[in-house]
């Protein structure tokens, strides 16, 4: 890092199986921007115990999705990969921030108000409190740029405004950052329920594909997605919501634009459209998933990649940490 190229910083809750829809609006485009900005990625464990978890379970979605960042093409010798609860200054910033976020901003919280919902015998302080720790991760980089599919993107611009919030009370301390997601595939549907976010925890397991599905299931999930009784291959997010999201995902994992897609398959059959959709997507992700594999066998170097990827996360952030100390008053500790 040094320090004149914008920061970039990001990352994914261990919550279970990722999904192709993390992948999509997320994952995937961090690997090119790791040629133009100072790149900071995270495996973001503290927000995922906002939800109930199985620790055993807990501890490998960690290390599996540590493996998928470096299979999909992160780099260690070019961004910061770390596990958030190995720096400190994640939960320290998140207390500060919480004297400047509102209850009444909190509770408006889309994300809140549905995994309230979902999880109705399990609505916890950590749960509301979520987007506040999201600020104190983006915040305590500097970061310019957040990479997000569109359901963070309300997360995201409560960062902006404790950002803002706190350099005018203060003064000038943070970088108010701003948010980046994809033109295609920002938000993929489920393909059982086409009018909701596909989700890695989704109960229904074939709404879901996940980046560890094998070809059969993949093939499987995507013949019996939710379609419509039409037969036209066209995109209309209102009308056909279901066709229109498997034309995204074959265009995000083809890389041929909807337009293009459209073409190809007017005049085709549903049946033989959700094939070619299975076969994008296995063609894609085989490779990564081979590569994943490998990776998640090398304990050491994963564990390695963290240690390295901790200390370098944690110069930064504690000197932002310690500038907000500073700025509300605490009295620095003598070393
Ligand atoms: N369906 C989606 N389409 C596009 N992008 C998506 N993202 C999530 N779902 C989709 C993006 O993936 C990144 C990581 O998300 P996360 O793990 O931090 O939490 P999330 O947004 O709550 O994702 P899930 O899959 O819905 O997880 P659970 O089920 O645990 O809540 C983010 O950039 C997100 O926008």
């Amino acid at each position: 890092m040094d320090g004149k190229k914008q920061v970039v910083f990001s990352g994914v809750q261990p919550t279970g199986k990722i999904t192709i829809g993390n992948y999509i609006g997320s994952i995937k485009n961090w690997v090119p921007m790791q040629e133009q900005y100072d790149c900071i990625f995270c495996v973001v464990d503290l927000h995922s115990i906002t939800v109930s978890q199985i620790p055993a379970e807990l501890r490998k979605n960690t290390f599996d999705l540590l493996s998928l960042y470096l299979a999909c093409g992160l780099d260690p010798q070019k961004s910061i990969l770390f596990v958030q609860s190995h720096v400190s200054a994640h939960t320290e910033l998140a207390w500060v921030l919480n004297t400047i976020a509102y209850v009444g901003e909190m509770n408006r919280m889309t994300q809140f108000k549905d995994k309230s919902r979902k999880h109705a015998d399990n609505i916890n302080m950590g749960l509301m409190d979520y987007p506040v720790l999201m600020a104190s991760d983006i915040l305590l980089y500097q970061t310019d740029l957040v990479p997000v599919g569109v359901d963070q993107k309300q997360h995201v611009e409560l960062a902006r405004d404790l950002a803002q919030r706190f350099n005018s009370r203060f003064s000038p301390t943070f970088v108010v950052p701003d948010c980046l997601t994809p033109k295609v595939g920002a938000k993929i549907m489920s393909l059982q329920e086409p009018n909701a976010k596909m989700s890695k925890s989704d109960v229904n397991e074939n709404a879901v594909v996940t980046m560890f599905d094998d070809k059969d299931a993949i093939l499987r999930k995507f013949k019996r997605a939710v379609t419509d009784s039409d037969t036209e291959i066209r995109f209309d997010k209102e009308n056909k919501p279901g066709v229109s999201n498997l034309l995204t995902i074959y265009s995000a994992f083809s890389g041929e634009t909807i337009q293009k897609a459209e073409e190809r398959f007017a005049g085709k059959g549903y049946g033989e459209f959700k094939i070619a959709v299975a076969e994008s997507v296995i063609e894609a992700i085989s490779p990564i998933q081979s590569e994943q594999k490998r990776l998640a066998a090398d304990k050491a170097y994963l564990e390695n990649i963290l240690k390295e990827g901790s200390e370098k996360a944690e110069r930064i952030a504690n000197r932002t940490l310690q500038k907000v100390y500073k700025k509300v008053g605490f009295i620095p500790k003598l070393r």
